[in-house]
């Protein structure tokens, strides 16, 4: 018997999994921040696939980040600016998409904020403000662009939303707090989402990732102490990789798996069905 090995295999490249599936079709990534992004993992999973992709950032600092990423290795993209609180910006995405593709088939929604130091500590010191915030940016983004896209869905004859989430939507899990509130949110917002779009043949899932050491997740104070508990804790006795999330991804926007809406996949080395 082989061994098991205890990290996911380094050779593998997202950008081969299935060089045609996608061939034709039409995504918008919101969320790419940084090469270690998981909007970045599921970019290039699709774009290896055949799509062809929009992408937008957030902010100039942000711009540059996605544009030495996308531009030497994805060539004729679309990039666009995109503050997800504003309604003004979000429809002027879709409007160049529009104008480039004339559809769209998939959108990736890979966006949440909070306040650093509503991430620690009790959730009851929560600001009217900082929850206002994070729930307008991680939760009702999803809507907002929901509701811009449809048009362009509706010229693909369908399409499908994948937004990203996490355990601590579902469970309380220890200083994950107001992002955890906006969580449940998102999730109960695609669940309504996939509702309102199932007869325009518009599928809404949802991705609840382990822990990664993404930027966003560099900031906060103790991460480092999380992802090694999960080592001891999760079935795999492992972390996750983006890659895995992107894995999801590339399922969840071809037709293999055309019947599923409304869904949140788990792709967290199974920690979610732990009990004590
Ligand atoms: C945000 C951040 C949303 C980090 C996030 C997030 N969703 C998951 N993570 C990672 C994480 C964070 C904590 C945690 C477990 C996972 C940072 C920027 C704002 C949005 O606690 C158990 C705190």
């Amino acid at each position: 018997m082989t061994t098991a090995t205890l990290t996911p295999d380094a050779t593998t490249q997202t950008e081969s999994w299935a060089p045609n599936l996608l061939k034709g079709k039409v995504g918008v990534i919101f969320g790419v921040a940084h090469k270690t992004s998981i909007a970045w993992a599921i970019a290039k999973a699709l774009h290896g696939a055949g799509m062809q992709l929009a992408f937008t950032y957030q902010g100039e600092r942000l711009e540059k980040n996605v544009r030495e990423l996308v531009e030497p290795t994805m060539e004729g993209s679309l990039i666009v600016p995109c503050d997800v609180t504003d309604d003004a910006q979000v429809a002027a995405v879709f409007k160049q998409i529009d104008d480039k593709y004339g559809k769209l088939d998939t959108l990736v929604h890979s966006v949440a904020f909070s306040k650093k130091e509503e991430l620690q500590g009790e959730y009851m010191n929560t600001t009217r403000e900082g929850f206002a915030l994070a729930h307008d940016i991680s939760a009702y983004s999803l809507t907002a662009m929901t509701k811009a896209a449809r048009p362009l869905f509706a010229k693909a004859g369908g399409g499908n939303i994948i937004t990203m989430t996490y355990l601590g939507g579902e469970r309380v899990v220890q200083n994950y707090n107001v992002m955890g509130v906006a969580k449940a949110s998102l999730e109960m917002s695609l669940r309504y989402l996939a509702k309102d779009l199932g007869p325009e043949n518009v599928r809404v899932n949802g991705i609840s990732a382990g822990p990664i050491k993404t930027l966003a997740a560099r900031g906060i104070t103790g991460f480092s102490t999380i992802l090694n508990k999960m080592e001891e804790l999760t079935p795999m006795q492992r972390n996750i990789t983006a890659d895995e999330v992107a894995g999801t991804a590339l399922y969840l926007a071809s037709p293999m798996s055309g019947g599923v809406t409304g869904e949140v996949i788990h792709v967290d080395a199974g920690f979610h069905m732990m009990g004590f």
